[in-house]
This record gives C-alpha cells, structure tokens and sequence, in this order.
C-alpha cells in the first residue's frame, strides 16, 4: 500500500491541541460546476470508506446555467460510532460566477468569521451588519482556518476574467489575514484519457503537468489534483490516496495556523 495511506489513520487520530476552537473550518471557493460539492463528499466517502449518497453535492445537468449551493453551512463529517465527528468542517459557496455568485464582500466576511450558519447570501450585495446571522465580534474560532480554490482541469483556461480575479481578492484578504489556501484542481480524468484509465499515470501526465501550469498564477507545487467521486460507488485505492493527501495538508495547514495565531495572540 502507498505511504499515504497512513494519513487515513492518522487524521482518524487527529486532535485539536486547543480548547478555544474545537473545529477546523474550511472554505472551499471556485466557478461553478468546479466540483467543490463533489469534495466534499469525496472527503466523506473516503473517510467512511463507503459510498455516502451525494448527501450534499448536485448531480444536476445545467450546473452551467446557474448555481444550486445557496445556503451556508459548515457541513459535520461523521465518524465511527454515533454521534462523533471529525474535530473539521467544510463549507463550500455558490460559485463565484458573474452575475449570481456570492459576492467577495460575503467571501471576505467568511473568512472573517462574519456570517454564522445558516445565511442565505443575497448576490445583490454583502449581509446586513444587523443581520441575525452576522457575528459582529468573531473570535478565532469562527474565522475560516484555510481557504481551498478549486479548479477543474478542464476549464482553467476558460475561466472567465471576472471569476479570476474574484478568486484573486479572494486569495488576496487570506493571504492579509495569514490564512493558509491550498489550491485543488479536479476532474483531472477529463482531460487526460490515460489518468482516466488509470489514476496513476497522474504524476506523470504531460497534460495535467500543462494543466497545473495554467493553475492562475498558483506555484504548481501548491496544487493538489485530485479525481472526486462522482459516479463510483464503491472506494477505489488511488482515488482515496489522491483525496487523502490534498486532505491531510489542508488540516495540518489550518492546524497550524489555529496553533500560531494562539501563541502569538
Ligand atoms: N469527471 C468528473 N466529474 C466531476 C468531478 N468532480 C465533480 N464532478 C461532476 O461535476 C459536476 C459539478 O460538481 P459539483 O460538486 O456540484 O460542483 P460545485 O463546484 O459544487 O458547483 P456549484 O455549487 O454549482 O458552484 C457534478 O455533476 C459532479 O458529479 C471530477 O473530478 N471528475
Ligand atoms: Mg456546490
């Protein structure tokens, strides 16, 4: 079995060392249809080891068309034996299209800690400061630990100018906040017929190489491709092992960060 396969037991073991954030919150950003939904059920699937019926993703056709995630939430992964949860949570938002998207004032307020669960993001501009959902003094509990940009291989080269640089601002504000971002580019099967075929030929792939290269300006060693579960219903060796490394950075680097903020707090 690959090393990496280990990481599966150690984030099973993974404890916070602090009293004052009992949760890891992760933001995952991106255009729609980028398949952020899909990762998170990919990181559930994995996590179980068993299909988790696309609890939270869409399988609808037109996710061109428009986007379906409209509430927030910081979705709970379940462990084994009832009523446990991983010590993480993941949100992810509307994609940042256009004309409907999640406004990056909203985007910032996240990462700020601003909105609590539950928000409906109103794509005409940012929550009201007397929302009930705005959390008008967050602590470092509720900001967002790492903030996650989802690619799809397959369409970087055609995102839209508008959507690039919203990601941009994005990675700007937690780049000025310290937030740790990690940078995943899925659907890494459709653009290379022979990663499709066989999962391990990703590190060798001149496509996906190429593919990385486009990644908006992201060093290309600071991108985790990844194949999320979509239409597999049972857990595949190398799916898992790709899913389980982007995975583990991402809470060891919000990890981190929630450890350094403390001690310099
Ligand atoms: N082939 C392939 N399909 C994928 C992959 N990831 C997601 N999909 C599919 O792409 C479509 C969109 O995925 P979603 O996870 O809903 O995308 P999203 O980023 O959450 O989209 P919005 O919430 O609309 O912004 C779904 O039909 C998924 O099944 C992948 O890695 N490979
Ligand atoms: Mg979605």
């Amino acid at each position: 079995r690959p090393v990496e396969w280990r990481y599966d037991q150690k984030l099973k073991e993974f404890q916070l060392s602090t009293p004052d954030v009992n949760q890891l919150r992760i933001l995952l950003h991106g255009p729609i249809g980028a398949g952020k939904s899909s990762f998170i059920n990919s990181v559930n699937t994995v996590l179980q080891g068993r299909n988790t019926t696309a609890a939270l993703a869409n399988s609808a056709a037109d996710v061109e068309s428009h986007s379906f995630t409209v509430k927030f939430k910081y979705h709970r992964l379940k462990k084994d034996g009832p009523g446990s949860f991983y010590p993480f949570v993941f949100t992810d938002i509307m994609g940042l299209e256009q004309s409907m998207g999640v406004c990056t004032d909203d985007i910032k307020n996240i990462l700020d800690g601003h909105i609590k669960n539950g928000y409906t993001f109103n794509p005409a501009g940012p929550i009201e400061k007397d929302n009930q959902y705005y959390n008008s003094s967050p602590s470092l509990k509720d900001r967002v630990h790492c903030l996650v940009s989802v690619l799809p291989a397959h369409k970087i080269s055609l995102t839209s100018d508008k959507v690039v640089s919203k990601m941009k601002e994005v990675r700007q504000k937690a780049r000025d906040l310290g937030i740790p971002q990690v940078t995943i580019m899925t659907m890494v099967d459709e653009v290379c017929p022979l990663v499709k075929h066989d999962l391990e030929k990703i590190y060798t792939s001149k496509k996906i190489k190429e593919k990385c290269r486009d990644g908006l300006g992201v060093p290309m060693n600071c991108i985790y491709p990844v194949k999320n579960y979509s239409e597999e219903i049972t857990n595949y060796l190398h799916l898992d092992v790709l899913i389980l490394v982007a995975l583990k950075d991402i809470i060891m680097f919000a990890n981190d960060y929630v450890e350094d903020q403390i001690y310099t707090e």
